[in-house]
């Protein structure tokens, strides 16, 4: 088997898409996380410079899309006909729109004016978005009720990823949105993801 390290900071951030998929596959990885003060040394030996990074036998892959993409392909997660991997990219790319979209709340500018143009950017993109994504899965409507097709697939763990932060924090931000909600609700019950989720290290990002 692959021996895989994934490096990021100590955060759930960009990496955490990539962690939820090993820990869905049940395929085991080194999860490096880089100390902040350790960061201008490492940075120079990365490719990049920026985090994070997937190595897998010895070879080094940077972008955390590529690498979300290039996991889902690895362990079959990424839908199983072709048009389904287009659906499943589909879903991935509207996500990281929203995603964007609400990570500019605490990242952005901080003073009134600006988080008031910030959210309510990112209700219209949350609104947009997932009204397209319901779209998505209603064109491959799946019986068994997974996001894309027959199968779960990396769009079941992105949806449940990347609105984990917003629904904590705004409960009833899906309701709205049914497909993606059942969706969720499926992907929660996954024996694997229960595990990761109940031990996961508990980081503000
Ligand atoms: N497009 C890249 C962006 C990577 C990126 O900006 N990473 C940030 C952390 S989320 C980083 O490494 N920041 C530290 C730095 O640039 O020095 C990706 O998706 O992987």
């Amino acid at each position: 088997m692959a021996k895989y390290v994934l490096t990021y900071f100590d955060a759930r951030g960009r990496a955490e898409p990539a962690r939820m998929i090993f820990a869905v596959a049940g395929i085991p990885f080194e999860d490096r996380r880089i100390k902040q003060e350790d960061w201008s040394v490492f940075k120079s030996q990365t490719p990049a410079g920026s985090l994070p990074i997937l190595e897998k036998d010895g070879q080094t892959i940077t972008q955390s899309l590529v690498i979300y993409r290039h996991l889902a392909r690895s362990f079959g997660l990424d839908g199983e006909t072709i048009l389904d991997k287009a659906r499943v990219e589909e879903i991935l790319e509207y996500l990281i729109e929203v995603k964007t979209a609400w990570s500019e709340i605490a990242f952005g500018p901080q003073d009134e004016e600006s988080q008031e143009k910030i959210k309510e950017n990112y209700k219209l993109a949350l609104d947009k978005k997932c009204t397209q994504i319901e779209r998505i899965m209603s064109y491959s409507e799946s019986p068994e009720g997974w996001a894309v097709g027959k199968r779960m697939s990396f769009a079941d763990i992105m949806l449940f990823e990347a609105f984990e932060e917003i629904v904590a924090q705004s409960p009833s931000a899906l309701d709205n949105f049914p497909k993606i909600k059942s969706c969720r609700q499926k992907l929660e019950a996954n024996k694997n993801l229960k595990i990761y989720l109940s031990k996961r290290k508990h980081t503000r990002f």
